[in-house]
């Protein structure tokens, strides 16, 4: 058992010779996950990419970060995607030693995606002092992550890549996209009250000891998970800082924001304001 304040054990075993170890991930939800790759990687900076449905995606965004001069390892949490992106991740693993893959078994929503990537790389025998998290549609630029890192590491807290600071930008988003972003952010940030711009922004980066603070008291399914992670931030006043970005729209694939999803968002703010 790690010891951790978490629900999460790992078993480490030998899966063959040449390659991988694998670790059996019991999930606080009851389901269970199998994390493939070198558990006892040891890396600065853990990268958590959640994907369903980015196989025309992730392989160019793996290559790219890869590419940037950074101490990282990548942690793809994938919901058996019907499209075949965890193979494709399998197949990024036999050309990169720092990749792991947890596979769960549905679509189970990006908030889950999030936390269980957190423990997951809190849980390993060697954990990244620092934890990014990025969507895997290209939206954001892997240039972006060093930026990111540099300002979480100056506050010791939460950097956010931001859209809606002075210089950050948003390319090819339809009005309802816009919109709809822009009144989640007001709502958020009158509930909250952090001294930020972009409350919802996917594009961040954790220091290990606020995600170890934070982690048992994330319990959201969904989108909203961004706003509550700045939200127990805040409660426990952690440094935030905000660094400018371009945010594109995805060229490839589809948005997985439906109106189940956003219903559940709306249902966390409604929660928010009334408590
Ligand atoms: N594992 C997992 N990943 C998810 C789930 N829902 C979304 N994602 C991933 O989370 C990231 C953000 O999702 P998007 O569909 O791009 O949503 P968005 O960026 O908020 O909205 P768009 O602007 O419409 O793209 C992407 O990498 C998705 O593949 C989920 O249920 N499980
Ligand atoms: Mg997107």
């Amino acid at each position: 058992m790690v010891p951790m304040n978490t629900q999460v054990s790992y078993s480490i075993g030998s899966k063959n010779e040449t390659s991988s170890l694998v670790g059996s991930l019991s999930l606080e939800n009851d389901s269970c996950g199998v994390v493939e790759g070198n558990l006892k990687i040891a890396s600065e900076i853990g990268i958590i990419l959640p994907t369903y449905c980015e196989a025309a995606n992730i392989e160019r965004l793996v290559n790219e970060i890869e590419n940037l001069d950074m101490n990282v390892s990548l942690l793809v949490i994938d919901d058996s995607s019907p499209d075949g992106s965890a193979d494709i991740v399998r197949k990024l693993q036999r050309k990169y030693n720092n990749i792991l893959l947890l596979v769960r078994s549905k679509k189970m929503g990006l908030g889950t995606a999030i936390t269980d990537g957190f423990k997951s790389l809190l849980s390993l025998v060697n954990p990244p002092e620092y934890i990014v998290t990025m969507d895997a549609d290209y939206s954001h630029n892997p240039k972006d992550v060093p930026h990111v890192v540099s300002a979480a590491k100056e506050g010791k807290g939460l950097a956010i890549g931001s859209r809606y600071c002075k210089g950050g930008r948003i390319i090819n988003w339809s009005l309802f996209r816009l919109v709809t972003s822009r009144i989640a952010n007001l709502v958020a940030s009158s509930v909250v009250g952090a001294k930020i711009h972009d409350y919802t922004s996917g594009l961040r980066c954790y220091s290990a000891t606020l995600v170890k603070a934070i982690v048992n008291d994330l319990h959201s399914q969904t989108y909203e998970i961004q706003i509550e992670t700045i939200r127990q931030a805040c409660k426990r006043e952690f440094n935030i800082k905000e660094v400018p970005i371009t945010f594109i729209n995805r060229k490839k694939g589809k948005s997985k924001l439906t109106p189940n999803e956003i219903r559940e968002f709306i249902s966390y703010i409604l929660n928010l304001v009334h408590c």
